[in-house]
């Protein structure tokens, strides 16, 4: 059956640069064509499709009948080497969420069905490009929000999960090929075949790279980035603090002590790690007003919850003895002194209590954004340190590590079975149970409800 030829916005549905409107499937050239011209001054197509050759980029027009809708450029990829492995037309247009939907209208017109979610990318699969872990990739690429979490995508998609995969399918599909011939010809090949052996191999050889596998951890779990809750005594400058790390005015800044009661976050991104930053409410030991207790109350959970606190302390002002108690309660999580107001010439030459245990100070004046760089590069070091190093190598995602588990389970039944004189005719079934568990991965036979829970995550366009 022939396949369809589908198009889509490929583009996010905002203003922007351009907008890229994607067609694959037998007809994406000619359709493609249909509206273009490379001439400004006529909607009759000009270039042919004969003429068009792949991965050229042609300067021209469409039209909508004799009105001219944009100025476009239009790239043609050709079967198989394209995304998808099918003819592969784009039309990049200017980026306007109107311009874009119009160049896509026509092409719809024109006789191209619109593109499920995720349908360019399953067609890539189908067509044998790419396999699910390298699909499920790109679906965490985009998501990825962090750049480990974009190292470890770009392994996947490049084949590191697909390969290693692909390797103890080769290990057991050899181990099983000897166990048929073993029961096929049982009795002339006496000897050939050592159940001791195959199950020595299982362990030596297949199950510790399935492990090796299943210990790798996903960037998305130890890379997800720090919750850093910004403590501290009341009017030491937290609020300031907050709107300086995000760059934007989040939270209301006043000289009356007990401004901040809610707990005030946003989510910034710094040199590739995102962050949440949460301000609170400024601790003292008893404020008889009840609505800033609730607020301390709220600034203590956050500090339990947080991966790291920012304690700002008034360098100004000195410390007194209850922010030292203060500061002991946030010692128990990693933690960094802002020595904040270093703009204030009594704030020279602050530094912390000499009972205060040893913790980096970071000078900064939130007012004035003095030192913010200094403290932003130190929160992306300790909140480095702290990540598992998953350096960029694709680690298996929840899907797989369910099928990973499962086929490790099958094969040390297979092993434990050959070992205790079960016949290969027998034992074999846990070795197929577990190459289908690997097949599961790779998407071999995959039905249409696990496709259609992967491709789902997927936007239009992709
Ligand atoms: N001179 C100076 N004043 C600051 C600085 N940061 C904050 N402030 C002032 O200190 C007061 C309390 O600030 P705020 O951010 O509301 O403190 P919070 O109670 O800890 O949230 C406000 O008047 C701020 O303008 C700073 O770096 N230098
Ligand atoms: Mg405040």
């Amino acid at each position: 059956m022939e396949r369809s030829t589908i198009a889509a916005i490929a583009t996010p549905a905002a203003p922007g640069g351009i907008g890229i409107v994607r067609l694959s499937g037998p007809r994406a050239v000619a359709i493609a064509l249909s509206v273009f011209s490379s001439r400004p001054d006529a909607a009759a197509a000009s270039l042919s499709e004969a003429g068009a050759e792949s991965h050229r980029m042609y300067h021209g027009y469409v039209f909508d009948d004799d009105a001219l809708v944009d100025e476009v450029l239009l790239v043609v990829m050709r079967a198989p080497r394209s995304y998808t492995g099918e003819d592969v037309a784009e039309i990049h247009t200017h980026g306007g969420p109107a311009v874009v939907s119009a160049v896509c209208d026509l092409v719809l017109r024109a006789g191209a069905e619109p593109a499920a979610p995720g349908e360019f990318t399953q067609r890539a699969f189908l067509n044998g490009r790419i396999d699910l872990t390298q699909a499920e990739a790109v679906a965490d690429m985009i998501e990825a929000a962090s750049i480990e979490q974009v190292k470890a995508a770009a392994a996947q998609v490049s084949g590191e999960i697909r390969q290693a995969v692909s390797g103890l399918k080769q290990s057991l599909a050899g181990l099983m090929a000897e166990m048929e011939a073993a029961i096929e010809f049982d009795d002339q090949v006496e000897g050939s075949f050592s159940p001791e052996k195959a199950a020595c191999r299982i362990e030596t050889e297949v199950l510790p790279c399935l492990q090796d596998l299943l210990d790798r951890r996903r960037a998305t779990e130890a890379g997800r980035g720090a919750t850093v809750v910004i403590a501290g005594p009341p009017n030491a400058g937290k609020s300031t603090l907050l709107n300086r790390l995000l760059g934007t005015d989040r939270a209301l800044v006043s000289e009356i002590p007990g401004t901040t009661r809610d707990l005030v976050d946003g989510r910034v991104w710094v040199s590739g790690t995102p962050f949440v930053f949460t301000d609170t409410a400024g601790l003292r030991p008893d404020s008889g007003d009840a609505v800033e207790a609730m607020g301390m109350a709220r600034a203590r959970t956050a500090m339990d919850q947080a991966d790291l606190i920012l304690f700002v302390v008034d360098a100004a002002a000195g410390m007194g003895p209850e922010s030292g108690a203060l500061f002991c309660e946030a010692s128990a999580k990693p933690f960094v002194v802002v020595a904040n107001k270093s703009d204030l010439p009594e704030a020279r030459g602050f530094m912390p209590p000499s009972a205060w245990p040893a913790a980096p100070v970071v000078h900064v004046s939130a007012l004035h954004g003095l030192g913010i760089k200094e403290l932003k590069n130190l929160l992306v070091r300790m909140v480095g340190e702290q990540a598992v190093p998953a350096s960029g190598r694709a680690a298996p995602n929840p899907r797989h590590r369910a099928a990973l588990v499962a086929c490790r389970e099958a094969l040390v039944a297979a092993g434990a079975a050959l070992k205790n004189g079960v016949p290969a005719d027998v034992a074999v079934l846990d070795i197929r149970a577990a190459v289908d568990r690997l097949n599961e991965i790779s998407g071999e036979g995959a039905g249409p409800t696990v496709l259609d829970a992967i491709f789902e995550r997927f936007c239009i366009g992709k």
